[in-house]
């Protein structure tokens, strides 16, 4: 079986003219493609993509569906994880990379790009801080350890304080937005998208968020690119 062959049986039929959903592969494709759909992780890049305008093919392959487990998927990658990015020859993984390369490789005025250095890591500290302690560290870790337990092992005492240090460190960001529109003054960005997306996860595992945050959400989750890339990625497979 051809890594996309699956696909056959697991084609979606999408109701978004610009996102292709193939049923099949050809190995001289050179639209970006886009694997993996449903969670907020896998929302990222499509989301980039939709505020960008970027072509692409979308793979909605899902978590914990065992199609991150097949030797074909293995093969593409080694990681066995969703998002994943294939540009020709180029494989990425991890969601902060991904939705990086479309944003330098397709530049659009709807996400701020960052050129110099300075931008950069200023932009690189707070997509570090928030992707490291509030998705891996806390709500991947509830995750785990309460959503997963058949599989990670039950540990309540982990799980609650889990939650308490998102709402930590949801507190320092809320104090960076009381006077700013976006997590960076020079607009909408990398930053935002992660963010943004943890609190839809923070949410809806029942986190303490402060309020200014709530708000900031609202306003973001406005956006025409958000709404059509949360309808994409979490629209159910039809079978
Ligand atoms: N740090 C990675 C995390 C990727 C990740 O853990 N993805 C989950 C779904 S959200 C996954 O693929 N789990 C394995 C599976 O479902 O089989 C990223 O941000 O892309």
């Amino acid at each position: 079986m051809s890594a996309g062959s699956y696909l056959i049986n697991r084609a979606v039929l999408c109701t978004f003219p610009h996102v292709e959903v193939e049923n099949h592969i050809t190995t001289q494709n050179q639209r970006i493609e886009l694997w993996g759909a449903g969670t907020t992780r896998t929302l990222r890049p499509i989301w980039v993509a939709e505020e960008l305008g970027v072509p692409y093919v979308l793979r909605p392959i899902g978590a914990r569906t065992g199609e991150t487990q097949s030797p074909e998927y293995k093969q593409l990658n080694p990681k066995q994880k969703i998002p994943l990015l294939v540009d020709g020859s180029i494989r990425l993984s991890e969601s902060l990379a991904i939705c990086r390369y479309l944003i330098d490789k397709f530049p659009g005025e709807a996400v701020y790009q960052p050129i110099t250095p300075v931008e950069r890591a200023q932009e690189d500290e707070w997509c570090c801080y928030i992707y490291g302690e509030i998705d891996e560290t806390s709500l991947y870790v509830m995750r785990r350890h309460r959503d997963l337990e058949h599989i990670y092992g039950s540990a309540p005492v982990a799980v609650a304080s889990a939650a308490e240090y998102a709402t930590r460190h949801l507190n320092v960001v809320n104090d960076l937005l009381h006077q700013r529109e976006f997590v960076l003054e020079k607009g909408f960005g990398l930053a935002d998208i992660i963010l943004t997306t943890c609190l839809i996860w923070a949410l809806a595992y029942s986190v303490e968020v402060p309020g200014q945050l709530v708000e900031y959400k609202d306003r973001i989750v406005a956006r025409p690119a958000y709404l059509r890339a949360a309808a994409i990625n979490f629209k159910p497979p039809e079978v």
